[in-house]
Parts: structure tokens; sequence; C-alpha cells
């Protein structure tokens, strides 16, 4: 039974405050989880209240409405969160009040049934048979657009690798390329690093450097500022095999054109586009408007509603790709999550900077543990 729910402001790798929440059981488990928030934002997200009115939020309204409660059903949970807010997209509660709570009882609910928490999610998740294991990963190598500050508009350049071992790799030989040109070696807010050169020119680099292998790019459009990108030329020469928001998140048209001519070889990610709501899930499905979706569970603010989506795009046959925000905690939730709903990979940034970090070193406990 839930005895308590309480709140703290922490500080995010940005230096911008966010909330931690704490939930003490009855039984006298205790479990806390906190939250973070984007820097390219879509407008589609759930709203978010300040840090101060989220621990005032969760201290007094969420705390009583949760009290007395069972732990264990998550949909409950979520359910009264989602009631007590009343508005269609959090802005009451905040969905960063909300997610916190929701992502601490999920932990302490897993830790009261002594099951790991990626295990405990996949029993949520309530997919028979999903084999659990670590996805492929989107390792981020350079930065640009609102999260570097170099030249490069397209915000992220990442390479897809097997496992952290491989990711590692990759990273290094980035590096040192970067330090035989003279170039800088600094990072962004996600541990990429911010050359400052122009995007055609990153995309070859990687190409070249890392022979070939698999690319992924989030173009993260709507904050873009170089809205002519050649992505034949990205796909068709230099090995892009994963595009994400290549479009504006109102330009539904021009999804629909993309995935039709280039669906079948390159996965058209939608992270802005549907932000990880199930409505407008349902209209990328129906307009076949994309073959790979981002999760991101502070998008929509509750972990039911975030596993509800999970569902939906494997049913209809999409790639999922759980990730991180821009301005992190060093909370690990989820890599947990990113196993438990057998995602296809995770996009957790480089490897630098402790809040990208603390996600690989879980998943390399949890890989692990599976063994
Ligand atoms: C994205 C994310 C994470 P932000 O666009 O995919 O990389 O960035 O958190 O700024 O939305
Ligand atoms: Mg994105």
């Amino acid at each position: 039974m839930i005895k308590k729910v309480s709140a703290k402001k922490i500080l995010d790798s940005f230096g911008n405050w966010t909330v931690e929440s704490r939930v003490e059981l009855k039984d006298g488990t205790v479990a806390r989880a906190s939250v973070p928030s984007g820097v390219s934002v879509s407008g589609f997200e759930a709203k978010t209240v300040s840090a101060d009115k989220a621990v005032k939020n969760i201290q007094k309204p969420i705390n009583k409405a949760l009290q007395g409660l069972n732990p264990c059903n998550q949909a409950t949970i979520d359910k009264t969160l989602i009631e007590l807010d009343g508005t269609f997209d959090k802005s009451k509660l905040g969905a960063n009040s909300m997610l916190s709570v929701s992502l601490a009882l999920c932990r302490a609910a897993a830790r009261a049934s002594d099951v790991p928490l990626y295990e405990y999610i996949n029993k949520e998740l309530g997919i028979r048979n999903l084999k659990l294991e670590i996805p492929e990963l989107m390792v981020l190598l350079f930065e640009g657009g609102k999260h570097g500050s170099g030249k490069l508009a397209a915000q992220e350049f990442m390479a897809i690798a097997d496992d952290v071992g491989h990711g590692l790799k990759l990273y290094e030989t980035v590096r040192s390329h970067l330090k035989k040109m003279g170039a800088s070696i600094s990072v962004g807010l996600e541990g990429g690093f911010t050359p400052d050169i122009e995007d055609k020119e990153a995309v070859e680099i990687l190409n070249y450097i890392l022979n070939g292998n698999p690319l992924a790019l989030d173009i993260a459009y709507d904050s873009c500022v170089n809205k002519n990108l050649n992505y034949q030329y990205f796909i068709g020469e230099c090995n892009t095999t994963s595009i994400e928001d290549p479009f504006g998140s109102d330009d539904w048209e021009s999804w629909v054109e993309f995935t039709r001519g280039w669906g079948s070889q390159v996965l058209v990610v939608a992270d802005d586009l549907v932000a990880t709501n199930p409505e407008r899930l349902e209209k990328a499905i129906e307009l076949r408007a994309a073959n790979a979706v981002i999760i991101k569970p502070n998008q929509i603010g509750t972990l039911t509603e975030t596993l509800a989506v999970v569902k939906m795009a494997k049913n209809a046959g999409w790639k999922v790709i759980v990730s991180h925000r821009a301005d992190e905690t060093n909370d690990s939730f989820i890599a947990d999550l990113a196993v438990g709903v057998g995602a296809d990979y995770v996009k957790f940034g480089g490897f630098s900077r402790g809040e990208r970090l603390a996600k690989y070193n879980r998943l390399l406990e949890i890989q692990r543990e599976l063994k």
C-alpha cells in the first residue's frame, strides 16, 4: 500500500531545476524517480509546470489521491493521476509532476515484488513471449542545431551499434579523428562532439572514418535552420539508414510521400511528429507517415500511456526507439524501459557526461543479468 508520496527540486544536466519524487510504501519500500526535459520540444508534448509547482502538486493533491492505493496497480495509479489533472494536455498538475510519481511508483512496486525493473515493466506491457534483450544503440557522435554550438544545422549525427562495446569503438574513432584534424573535441548537451563543420561534411566524414557503418540522423526539422538538407544524398551515398523528424510536425504530406519513397530502405522516425501521443501515433499509422517512433515518457506524462504507445507501434509493425532528452537527470529508468518493452533501439547520447553514462551503465548491468 502507498504510504506517502513526496518530492524535491534537483538540478538537471543543463543546470535547470527539475523534480524528483520519492514514494514510500507501507512495507517500508522506498523508491525515487526524476524527470528530464527537452530543448527541441514538440508542440504536441504534454505540458509541464515549474519545478516548484511540481513539488507542491506532488506533496499535496497527488499525495492525497494516491495514499492507500496498491502500488502494483500501475494502470489505476496513472488513471488516478490523469483524472486528478483533468486536462487534455496535463497542464494542471504538469506532466513532470505526474511522470516522476508514475515512474517512482513503478520502481517501488518492482522492488516490493523483488523483480528487476525491466522485468516488471515487461509484465506491465503485457506482450507475451517478448524476449528480454539489449536493444541496438544509436550512438551520438556529432550534435548541432539547438544542442550544439557550431555550424551543424541538423541536431544529431549518430551511428548504429550492436552493443556498448561496439558503440564505444565508434565514439573513440571519431574522437581520435577530430584530434588528428586539430578540431575541437568539446561535447554538446548530449555528449556528442561539436566540430565546426557543415552537415554534408559531417555525414561524409562519419561515413568515411567509420567504414560505412550505418548512420542515423535526427534532423529535428522544426528547430533546424537549414530546411534544404539533401536526405537522398545522405541515404544513397553515405549509408544513412535512419532519419528522424525529416519534416515539420504539421507537414503530414511530406512525411507520407517520403515514407512511400524511402520507407522500405530506411527507418523514417517520428519524434516531434508523434510526441509519444496515442492519438498522434494512430493518425501517423493510418497515414503511413513513418515506420518507427521515438518513445519519451516525459512527452506524455505517465508510464501506462507510454506503454500503450509502444504497444500500438509494435502492433503496426513499427520500430520502437526509447530515447533520453537533452536536459537529463541521472535517473536510468529509460534503460529498464527499453529492455522491458523490447525496444529495437535506444538513443542515450554520446559516451560522455554522467547523465548519459548512467543509462549506458544500467544497460550494461542488465546485460550482465540477462546472461
Ligand atoms: C530529440 C531529443 C533527444 P530534445 O529530439 O530526439 O535527443 O532532443 O530532448 O531536445 O527534444
Ligand atoms: Mg528527435
